[in-house]
């Protein structure tokens, strides 16, 4: 029975017995897309190359049994909330503990019944669905679907820690849309909305690398952070920010120019840096959260200025 509310999902059907696999595969036809391993080692790789909605696991693999491909994802930051059916035909209470305790969130045992097979799965993938929509909701901004403000300071404290500990530097642009006040009064809180909508998309445009952020700090202000910029790097991303937003010519006639245009300050964080020797290279007790709070105070104060110089720049 088709299940309208039900998106199509992308699912790794993991069993050393292709027989079994063709028999899970028939009877969750029409779910989605699914993807077979008939090996612990190769479910390894695909679940990490593009994580499964849901991964249905055989607990006895010759290569790599169930159990420890579970342990081992579990392990891996890309596949640790990976949902999990664990399939077997060795239904003892100390497997299917095992199982439930490396947070499998369901156990079949063999031989599989189509029909209890697919209601169960329906069942899962109905739960990730979601899931996904709540971390949505947790850590993407409404209006422009750039990350939020919560998950900027954690990203920070992240990538503090992770510089001290590799001796890496990163940066941080602090940006904020010029007389956007007067922007509102004169085209409108709608019009005002879409502005913000396009900054996004210039933001993501200029931010794209592996390990770039993009996030809405709060109203009218943005923030970028840059892993392994150094201060060339971050004024590349600036140039590039105030280029393309320049390119998208919007209209501003209380703005700089008669045009749309925003105010960045920066602010890095390298071996360098004063105060680099002092830091703790361990974990800090009570977190990192002073880091981000440092950083952001650092590249507020050069966004000031460039306000203060007139708007329409970027200072570091
Ligand atoms: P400055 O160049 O000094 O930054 O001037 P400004 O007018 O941009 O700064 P100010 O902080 O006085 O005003 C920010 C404005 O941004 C006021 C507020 O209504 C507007 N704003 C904040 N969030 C939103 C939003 O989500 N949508 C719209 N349309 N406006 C917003
Ligand atoms: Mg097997
Ligand atoms: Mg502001
Ligand atoms: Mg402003």
């Amino acid at each position: 029975m088709p299940d309208a509310a039900l998106r199509p999902a992308n699912l790794l059907i993991v069993d050393d017995d292709p027989l079994i696999i063709q028999a899970i595969a028939r009877a969750l036809n029409g779910l989605g897309r699914l993807r077979f391993a008939t090996g612990g080692r190769e479910a390894l790789a695909l679940a990490s190359t593009e994580p499964p909605d849901l991964l249905l696991l055989d607990a006895q693999m010759p290569d790599l049994n169930g159990l420890e491909v579970l342990r081992q994802l579990r392990e891996r930051p890309d596949t640790r909330d990976l949902q999990v059916i664990v399939i077997t035909s060795q239904s003892d209470d100390a497997t299917e503990q095992a199982a439930l305790e490396l947070g499998a969130a369901d156990f079949l045992g063999k031989p599989v019944r189509p029909a209890v097979l697919l209601a169960r799965v329906r069942t899962q993938l109905r739960l990730k669905q979601a899931l996904d929509g709540l971390r949505q909701q947790a850590t993407l901004d409404q209006l422009t679907r750039c990350a939020n403000r919560h998950v900027l300071m954690e990203a920070i404290e992240r990538e503090w820690a992770r510089a001290l500990r590799e001796r890496q530097r990163f940066s941080l642009l602090l940006l904020d849309v010029d007389h956007f006040k007067r922007f509102n009064d004169r085209y409108g809180h709608l019009a005002g909305d879409q502005a913000l909508v396009t900054v996004a998309e210039v933001l993501r445009q200029c931010a794209g690398r592996p390990g770039d952020l993009a996030a809405r700090y709060g109203g009218e202000e943005f923030a970028v952070l840059l892993t392994g910029a150094d201060r060339e790097g971050a004024e590349a991303v600036a140039q590039c920010l105030r280029e393309r937003l320049a390119a998208r010519a919007l209209p501003h006639e209380d703005g700089v120019n008669g045009r749309l245009t925003v105010s960045i300050g920066a602010a890095s964080f390298g071996p360098d840096c004063h105060g680099w020797s002092d830091q703790p290279t361990g974990p800090v007790p009570g977190g990192h959260a002073w880091s981000a709070n440092l950083l952001l105070n650092l590249a507020d104060q050069a966004l000031y200025e460039a306000k203060r110089r007139g708007r329409d720049q970027a200072v570091f």
